[in-house]
């Protein structure tokens, strides 16, 4: 099964929202955005903004009809500043003119000045100031402060985690078309339609059915457009209402990475306690998390860091607190994992640390600690079906690990300045939106009279490959060939009150509503078919292979003619159709109940050489084995894995986000912050558990856009053991990036 985009991409046609033919009445805009990290707005000076020929406007905060507010969560963002700036980037007036470049010069000629305030930047930081997004939350099992005393080792420390760039290959942008009556028409690159939809209606104060918001495919997104490419697309709206002229606003890749938010970055204390046989008894953990200057997403992530703060292992007795700090940083977003990377990142250090100090490797403790069925997750959740063995063992068989483990000893014997090391990295992610509202969807099929399909649905393609997913599931309820279902654009007029793609679960819900659209047709073309075969049982009809049969025997009849014979007997040939996962519940109070549909499950194993002398390093391998249930399109899942994994080493090697004193980006484009490329990709081996399966998944598949991400983790813990075995003095500092940099002053120096 092909993706049918990928002749589109490789031959340059695929159509992206910066392809589409602009009307010679098109405006662009540009905000004139804040060059300190923390200010107070003293004065603003346009006037020679608005002198240069082709400027039409400037819109401030007075020009908005409705709110100026963009906030999701928490309703704490201005789409453009009045009185104070929080960050360097945050709008605070909108250039709209005849050309993109223009609209930048005129933004240079605008003249702001500040009363300059005190800026935090750091997570801790702020927590002292008590600058809290919301109130801190804390999920506990268990007794942890009385399990301490039981444990033959304790060990304490610090683990941090940096800052990545989500660099989706298509940058931020947004077109919006005024058409009559004030209705406006949106084209926005966003994993979120109907909150663009929303926010739009929210600022320029007018009905939700006045607000189209269409979406094709994005050129990525991992997160960075599910709350992040709404202020364009409000600009661009807010533009086109005052102008009345079609408004387009396209970031370039450095305002891109300027304007835009992050993953957080983390710093965390813990501290666990292990029997002297490795299993592990206590674990506390407190996270700081660098919001950023307003809410954005960080609740949310922030409460999946603690589900995942105990990854793929059961502690009995377990407490994690995390708080959300406010600084003066553009907001930082979701991001690919949502904030469970982070959470894992410290467990595993905690882990190593511990290791350590008993003289044993990781690996066995990770072993002994693998969440089986009956166990419970610190919110209450039984694991259920846990295949975290199974991958573990198979991951043994299939790759001999431990064969592996004793060639790396051999080789750092026979090498003095080359070092091998091997880490594992089992994981556990749960899926199913936090806020449970989020968990539903809608489809809406149509069956032509040619018996060619159409299906509508709020997922949003974004290379993931969800379209696939989507006509395979229609194809195979409505028994006919894939060729015959296209998957439409994502459109807000077409689905009310989407969901966000995101949070994995994009085929999940969406191939569920379809699925559920697709049975309604089904049913009622059986009944035709019935009608015309003179049959009194339709339950006995099936439709495969584009044919009804009964009963295994075929019937000498067609799809086409059926569909045909439905029209012609007045027979709809439409479904709409609504589906909210079942089964999800959780109380807040308590921090405990059933939060996901499911789980996925996996285990890595990561093979890195330093090269000692230069510091210089190279991930050899990562051999897998992820249980995907019975997988929707093998090749799909193989490329989201691949990705997820190169995406995660990227995050825990090379990726260092860097901003000077004043809170300015410093890693601003991409020959200073570097991605993995094909040459530092090492070869990703994936086996899938076989005989996978998911009996609440979509026909028995599992979701799989994050979960492979925090594979990516094991590549820290593999680095500083090379560099151990160079360097038997150094201690671990637990700070990611693990860049050469880190990795060359490391070989060179006792304790951390
Ligand atoms: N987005 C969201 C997400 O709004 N809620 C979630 O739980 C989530 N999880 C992962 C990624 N995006
Ligand atoms: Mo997301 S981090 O957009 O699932």
């Amino acid at each position: 099964m092909k993706r049918q985009d990928s002749e589109l991409h490789a031959s340059g046609q695929a159509r992206f929202a910066d392809d589409l033919t602009l009307t010679a009445d098109t405006l662009h805009v540009f905000p004139v955005v804040s060059n300190i990290a923390h200010g107070r707005i003293k004065t603003c000076d346009f006037s020679q903004a608005l002198s240069l020929p082709g400027v039409m406007a400037v819109l401030t905060a007075s020009d908005i009809t409705g709110s100026n507010q963009i906030g999701n969560i928490e309703v704490d963002e201005v789409l453009l500043a009045e009185t104070e700036v929080c960050y360097m980037g945050q709008a605070v007036a909108l250039i709209v003119a005849e050309s993109a470049e223009l609209a930048r010069q005129a933004s240079e000629l605008c003249v702001v000045n500040y009363e300059v305030l005190e800026a935090v930047f750091d997570a801790r930081t702020a927590d002292k100031l008590n600058q809290h997004i919301v109130p801190p939350r804390c999920f506990s099992m268990g007794d942890v402060d009385c399990a301490w005393q039981q444990c033959a080792y304790v060990v304490e420390g610090q683990a941090e985690s940096g800052a990545q760039e989500h660099a989706y290959l298509e940058t931020q942008i947004a077109i919006a078309y005024p058409l009559e009556n004030g209705q406006l028409k949106i084209v926005s690159a966003t994993q979120s339609p109907g909150m663009v939809q929303r926010i739009i209606v929210r600022v320029l104060d007018c009905a939700m059915h006045m607000i189209e918001v269409d979406v094709l495919r994005l050129g990525g997104a991992f997160g960075g457009k599910e709350e992040q490419a709404t202020a364009w697309a409000v600009m661009a709206a807010l533009a086109a209402q005052h102008t009345q002229q079609p408004v387009k606003i396209q970031l370039n890749r450095e305002e891109d990475m300027r304007l835009t938010g992050k993953r957080h970055p983390y710093s965390a204390d813990f501290k666990i306690g292990l029997n002297s046989s490795g299993k592990i008894l206590a674990y506390q953990v407190q996270f700081y998390q660098n919001a950023g200057a307003f809410a954005d997403l960080s609740p949310a992530i922030l409460e999946r860091t603690l589900f995942h703060a105990g990854n793929a292992y059961f502690i009995a007795n377990f407490r994690a607190t995390a708080v959300s700090c406010r600084t003066n940083l553009p907001p930082n977003t979701a991001f690919r994992g949502f904030g469970a990377p982070q959470a894992m990142f410290v467990l595993e250090a905690a882990i190593f640390k511990a290791a350590q100090s008993m003289g044993i490797d990781p690996a066995t403790i990770q072993q002994r600690n693998l969440l089986q069925d009956g166990d419970h997750f610190p919110y209450g959740m039984t694991v259920k079906n846990s295949t975290l063995k199974a991958c573990r063992d198979l991951l043994e068989q299939e790759y001999a690990i431990s064969q592996r483990q004793q060639d790396c000893d051999r080789f750092n014997t026979a090498h003095t300045l080359k070092k091998k090391a091997l880490a594992l990295m089992p994981i556990t992610f749960g899926i199913s939106f936090t806020a449970l509202f989020l968990n539903q969807a809608d489809a809406l099929v149509h069956v032509y009279g040619d018996g060619s399909v159409i299906v509508s649905t709020g997922a949003v393609e974004m290379g993931q490959g969800v379209k696939l997913k989507l006509r395979r599931v229609a194809a195979q309820t409505l028994g006919i060939g894939l060729e015959r279902i296209k998957i439409d654009s994502t459109n807000t007029s077409r689905i009310a009150n989407m969901s966000p793609t995101a949070a994995s679960t994009g085929a999940d819900l969406n191939g569920q509503a379809t699925r559920l659209a697709c049975k309604q047709i089904l049913m009622r073309l059986k009944q035709i078919a019935a009608d015309m075969l003179n049959i009194k049982n339709i339950s006995s009809l099936h439709i495969q292979n584009e044919r009804v049969s009964m009963e295994g025997q075929d019937m000498a009849l067609e799809w086409c003619q059926l569909v045909t014979q439905a029209y012609i007997s007045r027979c709809g040939l439409s479904a709409q159709a609504h589906y909210a996962t079942p089964g999800l519940a959780f109380d807040r109070n308590s921090e405990t109940g059933t939060p996901f549909a499911y789980h996925v499950y996996g285990c890595a194993a990561l093979e890195v050489t330093v090269d000692c002398l230069r510091g210089r390093y190279q991930i050899d391998s990562v051999k897998l084995v992820h249980d995907a249930g019975k997988s929707l399109s093998a090749d799909v899942d193989l490329g989201q894995i691949e990705g997820a994994v190169v995406q995660g080493l990227g995050w825990m090697t090379m990726e260092e986000i860097v901003y000077d004193q004043q809170g300015c980006l410093l890693s601003n484009n991409l020959t200073n912050y570097k991605i993995p490329d094909i040459y530092s990709a090492p070869e990703v081996q994936v086996k899938f558990l076989p005989d996978g399966g998911n009996e609440v998944g979509l026909l028995n598949s599992k979701a799989v856009g994050e979960p492979p991400f925090m594979y990516g983790i094991g590549v820290y813990f593999a680095l500083v053991k090379a560099i151990q075995a160079f360097n038997p003095g150094y201690r671990a500092s637990f700070s990611a990036p693990m860049t050469p940099e880190k990795v060359l002053m490391a070989l060179y120096r006792n304790g951390n």
